[in-house]
């Protein structure tokens, strides 16, 4: 006759012991993990600069690889971002940076004209007088920065779409990418072209209903609530397309180039 070994059953104390044991023995391994992880993430070779530069390799194939899926599966043009009554918005709105608008540099704004360079080498130069004919849009949202402060503020502008329709500009929109710059070149970003043309982006003119400071990007700056602050270009000179991403001043310091939010 075989002998079945018979298990006593655990006593709770032995059960509770078993536990800790197991919960201790995942959390451990996790932290291993998550440190060899780190180590082998900062151990990583830097990516070769180029359109995004000083990022290690493995974090910026992450990146790219979410801006993918978001792009693919998240993203949707119909969907809006929260908006506010105008109530809420803020009346001084936060001042972050001014990379290419810096005060020192004087800056005419009534000999400022927007300049939009066709893929075919054509150039349309529009002032502002002209984007203030076309129909105005407001939006009042929560504005986010990066670096971790958000507000509420309230904005008025041409719509980006509303411009392209405007201008004829039907084959830029079907190039992936739209390029700014500021007039002096030191600050630029690169939108790809759904976010550019979602309904709630705008080239603003005016805040809290006043024209634009010139610390705020006088006389027209984007702004693009489905991205972070830093996508928000302050004080647009130029405008191109691409099929290509255009350069980025923060994801060639290593930040995500789409920072979608
Ligand atoms: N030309 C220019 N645009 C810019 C920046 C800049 O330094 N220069 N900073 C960006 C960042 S990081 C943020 S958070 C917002 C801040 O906009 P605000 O100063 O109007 O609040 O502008 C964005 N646009
Ligand atoms: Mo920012």
């Amino acid at each position: 006759m075989v002998k079945k070994k018979i298990k006593k059953p655990l006593t709770v104390q032995q059960k509770i012991n078993r536990r800790t044991f197991l919960s201790f023995g995942i959390f451990g391994t996790a932290a291993v993990g998550g440190v060899l992880g780190w180590r082998w993430l900062y151990n990583s070779p830097y990516e070769v600069k180029g359109i995004t530069g000083n990022q290690r390799i493995p974090l910026r194939r992450a990146l790219n690889k979410t801006e993918l899926a978001v792009r693919r599966f998240l993203y949707n043009e119909n969907h809006l971002v929260k908006t506010y009554p105008k109530a809420m918005a803020s009346k001084n709105v936060r001042v972050n940076s001014d990379i290419g608008i810096e005060a020192e540099k004087k800056f005419d704004v009534a000999a400022w004209c927007l300049q939009v360079k066709k893929p075919n080498g054509e150039m349309l130069n529009v002032t502002l007088d002209e984007l203030r004919t076309l129909p105005k849009t407001e939006i009042v949202y929560d504005f986010k920065c990066v670096e971790g402060w958000d507000q509420i503020s309230y904005w008025g502008g041409v719509k980006f779409s509303d411009f392209l329709n405007h201008y004829n500009l039907h084959d830029q929109a079907q190039l992936q990418y739209v390029g700014m710059e500021t007039p002096d070149k030191t600050y630029y970003v690169g939108i790809d072209m759904p976010s550019a043309i979602h309904p709630q982006t705008i080239m603003a003119y005016e805040v809290n209903a006043r024209p634009l400071p010139l610390e705020h990007g006088a006389p027209l700056r984007l702004i693009i609530p489905v991205k972070y602050g830093i996508k928000n270009l302050k004080r647009i000179g130029t405008i191109t397309f691409s099929n290509t991403r255009p350069r980025d001043y923060w994801a060639e310091l290593g930040y995500d180039y789409y920072s979608g939010l």
